[in-house]
C-alpha cells in the first residue's frame, strides 16, 4: 500500500499512528506529496483524490481510499478485529462523536494555518481566524472537563486529539495550552511515550 502524505499533516499523522498501533505500518510505503490550496496538484487530483487533499491511501489492489477517517477504518478492518472504534454499543457512538470533535478541531487548526500563512495579508479576516480558535479552545475545554474521554484504551478519538495537540506545538509553540488544560497535558505526556506518537512528530518536509 502507498500512503500519500506530508510529515506536517495532522490528518496524515493520524493514519500513521493507527498503522503503527495496529501493526500494519510495514505494509505501507510513505509517498510525500505537496498539496496546497491555490496551487492545484493536478496529477494527484486526477489520479488519486479529486479534492487534492492528503492523506490518500492506494491499496494493494490499486484503488484509492480517502479521507483520513476512512483510511483508518480501512486499516483497522484488515485484521478482522477492529481496535480503533468500538464495534457496537454506546462506546461506539461516544468514540465516533469524540472523534468528530477532535477531527473538527484539526480542520480548524489547518484552516487557521492557511489563513494566517497562505492567504495574502490584505485579504486575511481576523474575526474568522478568532472564530476557528474559539472552536478549538471550546473543544479543548470539553476534553478537559470530560476526563473519561482522555484515558483508558486508546481509540481513534484520542489519536486525533493527540495529533491536534502535536500540530499546535509544531505551528504555535507559544500557545500555552498545557497551562490552561492540565488534565489534557498530563494525558498527552503519557500518550507521547507511545512509539506511534514519538515516531511521528510533525516536521517540515525536507526541501529535497
Ligand atoms: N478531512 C480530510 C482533511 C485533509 C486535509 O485537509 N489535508 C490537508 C493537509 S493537512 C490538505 O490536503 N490540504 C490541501 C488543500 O486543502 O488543498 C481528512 O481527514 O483527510
Amino acid at each position: 500500500m502507498k500512503l500519500f502524505y506530508a510529515p506536517q499533516s495532522p490528518f496524515a499523522r493520524k493514519v500513521r499512528v493507527v498503522s503503527i498501533e495496529i501493526g500494519v505500518e510495514e505494509q505501507i510505503e510513505l509517498v510525500f506529496i505537496k498539496v496546497l490550496p491555490g496551487t492545484p496538484n493536478t496529477t494527484f487530483q486526477n489520479t488519486h483524490n479529486p479534492l487534492r487533499k492528503i492523506p490518500a491511501l492506494e491499496t494493494s489492489g490499486g484503488s484509492t481510499i480517502y479521507d483520513s477517517t476512512v483510511i483508518c477504518e480501512y486499516l483497522d478492518s484488515l485484521s478482522g478485529v477492529t481496535k480503533m472504534i468500538p464495534a457496537d454499543g454506546p462506546e461506539r457512538w461516544r468514540t465516533l462523536t469524540n472523534h468528530a470533535l477532535a477531527q473538527g478541531m484539526c480542520e480548524s487548526a489547518v484552516l487557521i494555518r492557511y489563513e494566517t500563512w497562505l492567504r495574502p495579508e490584505p485579504l486575511r479576516w481576523a474575526n474568522w481566524t478568532n472564530d476557528q480558535w474559539d472552536r478549538i479552545n471550546t473543544g479543548l475545554e470539553w476534553f478537559e472537563r470530560n476526563d473519561e474521554a482522555v484515558g483508558g484504551q486508546i481509540d481513534l478519538a484520542q489519536i486525533t486529539l493527540g495529533c491536534l495537540l502535536g500540530y499546535m506545538d509544531f505551528r504555535w509553540p507559544d500557545n500555552g495550552w498545557r497551562e490552561r488544560y492540565p488534565n489534557i497535558s498530563d494525558w498527552y505526556e503519557i500518550l507521547m511515550r507511545r512509539p506511534s506518537f514519538s515516531r511521528t512528530i510533525p516536521q517540515d518536509p525536507s526541501p529535497a
